[in-house]
């Protein structure tokens, strides 16, 4: 068996509003009891959590007057303390209310806009003090079910705009902020702008301080999508901007499920930890961030279930690295991946100092390259599959 018990070496991470939702669907109330946030520092210290992370509003309710604000703000300060739990990750809550509920940073009304930049700044100013280094934005309510009723270039304009002021806020207080953009195709919206990774890394590359401003993906959102996740943090980590990550689980495209890690499509879970622990330089880790769980206990759990569902996104990550080194340390394995040419690829298609005049004088590329026999060859793909599922279930 391995030790599945997490560190604070592993990085893990949780929002309060994860362990905290109370499970109030579009149908149904809530299942269980508000959560003190204090509490749940405690209960995720226990755990092996090493980080906490939070909406303005998860820890102090919209609307508190100063008072009430340092009063929450102390009491958290306090359980960070006596846990040594870390705020790595902030974000602000731009879609609960109903002011937002035709936008925020992009919506029509200029002084709902001017209103969300200034909710983000305070909450920017609060993450900075607590030590957090990545500063998240998930527009939920950033897009339309009516096309006609939005400018959608102008919508862009502004989502820059505010962007590019939130990163100059940043810069010039020395806050040292990096910002990651969650997408998310739909819901809350009908659509939401930004909808998936490719989406976020290309509007990012408009930017104005486009080197502080990467992407925040979550596993559901893409799988929403119809998408592969592992594909999307690939190219965000190609591109140097992995800044953040949300782990939860999905089965398809359906509603956003929030299920925990490893609960939806557990082979790409896989592919995914085996990503994140061996796809770097050398087979070492490719991401060295926070492991940040955004899931939500199911609607039937109770406060037991709840603790039982956070340790479970831990275990299961824990377990799926175990997994994955095992997999990757298997001479079969190795044989496999020969054998499929998956090392291949990391050579050059030209050769070191060779042109395409080289290339077009090289009579084995094409004149004599006998495609026949070449896509005769088979994959060995299906080997890969298999030895892998053997190690997820333990059979080997
Ligand atoms: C909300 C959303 C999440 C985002 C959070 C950050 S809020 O719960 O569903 O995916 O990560 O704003
Ligand atoms: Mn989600
Ligand atoms: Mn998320």
């Amino acid at each position: 068996m391995p030790s599945s018990q997490p560190t604070r070496a592993d990085r893990f991470s949780f929002g309060l509003w994860t362990v905290g939702w109370q499970a109030r669907d579009p149908f149904g109330d809530a299942t269980r009891p508000a959560l003190d946030p204090v509490e749940s520092v405690h209960r995720l210290a226990e755990l092996g959590a090493y980080g906490v992370t939070f909406h303005d509003d998860d820890l102090i309710p919209f609307g508190s007057d100063d008072a009430a604000r340092d009063g929450h703000i102390k009491r958290f300060r306090a359980a960070l303390e006596e846990t040594g739990l870390v705020v790595p990750m902030a974000t602000t809550n731009l879609f609960t209310h109903p002011v937002f509920k035709e936008g925020a940073l992009t919506a029509n009304d200029r002084d709902v806009r001017r209103f969300a930049l200034r909710k983000v700044m305070r909450n920017m100013d609060l993450a900075a003090e607590l030590g957090a280094e990545t500063y998240v934005l998930w527009g939920g309510r950033e897009g339309t079910e009516v096309d006609a009723a939005k400018d959608l270039r102008a919508a862009f304009d502004r989502y820059r705009e505010g962007l590019d002021t939130l990163a100059q806020y940043s810069v010039d207080r020395g806050y040292g902020l990096r910002f990651a953009l969650e997408p998310k195709p739909n819901e809350p919206r009908g659509d939401i702008f930004l909808p998936t990774v490719g989406h976020a890394l290309a509007f990012i590359s408009t930017l104005e301080h486009a080197d502080l401003v990467g992407v925040n993906p979550e596993v559901g959102h893409e799988q929403m999508a119809g998408l592969n996740f592992t594909h999307g943090i690939a190219q965000a980590l190609w591109q140097g901007k992995l800044f953040h990550i949300d782990l939860n689980g999905q089965h398809g495209p359906k509603f956003d499920q929030d299920l925990v890690f490893g609960h939806g499509d557990l082979l790409s879970a896989f592919a995914t930890v085996d990503l994140l622990e061996n796809g770097g330089p050398g087979g070492g880790p490719a991401y060295d961030g926070p492991r940040h769980f955004d899931y939500k206990p199911l609607r039937t759990e109770d406060a037991d279930g709840v603790w039982t569902s956070a340790a479970a996104n831990m275990r299961t990550y824990l377990l799926l690295k175990e997994r994955a080194a095992a997999y990757r340390a298997d001479p079969e394995v190795q044989e496999a991946l020969a054998a499929a040419g998956v090392p291949e690829l990391a050579v050059p298609t030209l050769g070191e100092g060779e042109s395409y005049d080289d290339l077009l004088a090289d009579r084995s590329a094409f004149e004599d390259f006998d495609a026949d026999a070449a896509a005769a060859r088979g994959g060995g793909v299906v080997r890969l599959a298999q030895l892998a599922v053997e190690h997820l279930t333990g059979a080997r």
